[in-house]
């Protein structure tokens, strides 16, 4: 089928005329309101969030675009993911799928079409199917443990996920990794106005049956339960109960044990009773303000729970133990103090929970060492996001689609410009912004935020949030990505909308003004060791294994990575990982800011396509070639085909390749040859000789089995 002109604009938007901003916002509405939201920028695909069911997914579908090539269908998530595993099984080259775009605009939704594309498709009997239940069943209790209604989304990923599935060489399912990407775990104590803590809270109130209740000793009603935001405890059609069944049920398929699902629970609403521990100030006798728990019963029924002592918890919580080498001195916390010792224990909790039920999922889909794998990876991380108030979390997360912005960048519009370059292949540059610089402004060794931070919590004396940002605002005065109130913007003017402890990073995606207050805290992520001791010392076996540090044999006075390093390490090899693969990208497009169909804000999409850099996308894409092989292997595929290459070609591997097209007559301006490689710039011309090969190799077994039966 040709790319469709008409009514629903075309496809392709490499096909656009004219090639302008408007034109391809109007042709993204166009399609979206004939809910068409698929479109592709050569084998990009573009996606528009629906906020609809669409009657477009499912097996009739799956087993069409598992018959059809790329462009022979509509556009859609199932061809990209169908070209993705077929090049991996065929053609055996990893793939990764790159799902962007901000937070709502559909990531979370694309990762899982594409896996339930690929399970579908790949290998088939009892084994491989239990490996494929596994892989899928991971998402609903991830989602449950990790994601939360927020302001801009209802189930937003509040996580991110990296998840390899590895394949056999005949492309059949063995299992799979998943890495996962600091959990927003302030979260678990306060919620924005309008947003819910994590969903498995209110799953498990509200779908857990009573004896289950009863054992955990929880209330039904949400409102008894200070960690859970009074004013929004239900999502418009979100069925928390029923999602509970579907979580037991899907931890049961990974392969939890009861017991395991048990302990889980356990441990979840110890989170909630934690919250509902009470501090009150207490005076001691020499005037020291000092702190209690004010009803010690929910102490004692999280002591009975875990097995823990209830007089110990208490202590831990409301005293801090400084040790130096000769002694011991306990000092009261005050009632600040106090909470947010209660609270600094509740995210540990929680984070590490979620933490622990990654690796047990692991654990489960893991393939053993041997022999050798194909892989595809799937990302699926939070989306930028510009909140009222941002903190360590955004920075974080905006951080992170920074550098997904970048492999983009390297991978699509650098590198294939350069390799036109590389190969004197006349070429005129497409110009683009590259995010780099403000990557580096983050990350930077020595000179980035994030090191500058580090530098400012591994201090010893008294650390602030406020003689960091002092720092930064003297080391960054001049930077153009960077703006604070006492840095003069670029009209010498002060800003007046920016408070005194903000600065402001201007992200490839828009300004982010930052509050930097509890940015030193949040990234030293320290525990007072008598909380992590008294974990350890419960009797409850999952509780106690989320805190190994809090053995006293163990616990030794190095200090752990901050959160801001682990994360930039781990994006590192998250980056490192995703550049050894072919990306297949998927980008993803919210329509409007209300999660309502149908509705398509032209100012909202125009501001994505330009940081997402579409259009460019569009010109370097045009003026290229979509195909590109080395000489060598190109000659041996298709040498078939031309009289001057078979049986026998004594000439160089160009020369061959050169035969072998010269007699297809195809248009002028379809081909370039390059140094080492040969370009072409359609599909169709790929297509075309695809097919020609097998009408060839048709036509050589017959006449093989004719000259057989001759010889008989
Ligand atoms: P996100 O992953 O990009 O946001 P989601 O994938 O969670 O966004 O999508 C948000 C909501 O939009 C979903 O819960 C669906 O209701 C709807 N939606 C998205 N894609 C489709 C689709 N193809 N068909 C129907 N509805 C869809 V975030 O995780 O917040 O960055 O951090
Ligand atoms: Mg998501």
């Amino acid at each position: 089928m040709p790319v469709l002109e008409g009514s629903t604009g075309v496809e392709d938007l490499v096909l656009l005329e004219p090639l302008l901003e408007e034109s391809l916002l109007k042709n993204l509405q166009l399609r979206y309101e004939n809910k068409e939201i698929y479109t592709y920028i050569g084998n990009v695909v573009i996606s528009v969030n629906p906020y609809q069911q669409l009657p477009i997914y499912g097996p009739e579908f799956i087993a069409k675009y598992q018959e059809y090539t790329f462009y022979e269908l509509k556009p859609h998530i199932y061809a990209l993911a169908n070209v993705a595993y077929q090049s991996l099984r065929d053609r055996d080259r990893d793939q990764c799928i790159l799902i962007t775009g901000e937070s709502g605009a559909g990531k979370t939704e694309a990762s899982k079409l594409v896996m339930s594309y690929v399970a579908a498709v790949c290998g088939k009997g009892e084994e491989v199917n239990s490996v494929k239940e596994q892989l899928l069943q991971s998402n609903p209790v991830l989602e449950a443990f990790g994601n939360a209604k927020t302001i801009r989304n209802n189930n937003s990923s509040r996580f991110g996920k990296y998840m390899d599935i590895e394949f056999d060489f005949k492309g059949s399912p063995l299992g799979g990794v998943i890495t996962n990407y600091l959990l927003e775990k302030s979260r678990v104590v306060k919620q924005l106005k309008g947003e819910r803590n994590f969903h498995i809270f209110y799953q498990l109130l509200a779908g857990a049956d009573a004896q289950l209740l009863r054992a955990l000793k929880l209330e039904r009603d949400t409102s008894g339960y200070t960690y859970l935001n009074q004013e929004m405890s239900r999502v418009d059609g979100m069925d928390d109960a029923s999602s509970f069944r579907v979580v037991q049920n899907a931890m049961t398929v990974i392969g939890f044990s009861e017991e395991e699902i048990r302990q889980v629970l356990e441990v979840t609403s110890l989170v909630l009773k934690l919250g509902n521990v009470e501090v009150a100030s207490e005076f001691q006798a020499n005037g020291v303000s000092a702190s209690g728990i004010r009803d010690g019963k929910g102490v004692w029924e999280i002591g009975e729970m875990v097995g823990l002592n209830s007089e110990e918890l208490e202590k831990a919580l409301c005293s801090r133990t400084m040790e130096t080498a000769k002694e011991k001195v306990v000092t009261a916390l005050n009632v600040i103090q106090a909470q947010y010792a209660r609270d600094a224990l509740a995210k540990n909790i929680y984070s590490r929970l979620f933490n622990w039920i990654v690796n047990r999922i692991n654990e489960s889909i893991k393939v053993g060492t041997g022999e050798k794998r194909k892989v595809m990876g799937v990302l699926d991380i939070y989306g930028f996001e510009i909140l009222e108030d941002n903190s360590f979390e955004q920075f974080v997360i905006n951080y992170c689609n920074e550098k997904l912005q970048q492999v983009f960048i390297e991978m699509t519009l650098k590198e294939e410009q350069e390799e036109y370059k590389r190969e004197g292949i006349p070429w005129t540059e497409v110009d683009y912004f590259d995010n780099g610089v403000i990557c580096n402004l983050i990350e930077h060794n020595q000179q980035g935020i994030l090191a500058m931070l580090d530098e400012e919590c591994l201090r010893p004396g008294v650390v602030s949030d406020s003689t960091f940002l002092a720092k930064l605002n003297q080391q960054f005065s001049k930077h153009g990505h960077y703006e604070s109130k006492v840095t003069q913007n670029a009209q010498h003017q002060y800003d007046r909308t920016m408070g005194l402890s903000c600065f402001r990073i201007c992200h490839y995606a828009g300004k982010v003004t930052y509050n930097v207050t509890s940015f030193v805290d949040k990234n030293n992520d320290l525990l007072f060791r008598d909380l992590s001791q008294t974990m350890w010392k419960a009797q409850h076996p999952l509780l106690r294994s989320l805190f190994p540090e809090g053995d006293p044999k163990q616990a030794s006075l190095k200090r752990p990575p901050t959160a801001g390093t682990q994360f930039k390490s781990s994006v590192a090899i998250l980056m490192k990982n995703l550049y050894s693969k072919n990306p297949n990208y998927i980008r993803c497009l919210k329509p409007n800011e209300h999660q309502q169909q149908g509705q398509f804000s032209s100012d909202l999409v125009a501001t994505q396509a330009r940081y997402l850099g579409l259009l460019e996308n569009v010109r370097v894409r045009r003026a290229g070639y979509a195909h590109r092989q080395a000489y060598k292997p190109f000659l041996e595929r298709y040498r078939l085909l031309s009289r001057s290459t078979w049986p026998r070609w004594n000439g160089g591997d160009g020369e061959g390749v050169e035969k072998v097209l010269g007699e297809l007559s195809l248009p002028a301006g379809e081909l370039a040859f390059g140094k080492t490689k040969i370009f072409i710039r359609s599909p169709k011309t790929l297509f075309y000789l695809e097919e020609q090969r097998r009408l060839r190799l048709q036509q050589l077994a017959t006449l093989i089995q004719k000259t057989y039966r001759g010889w008989r």
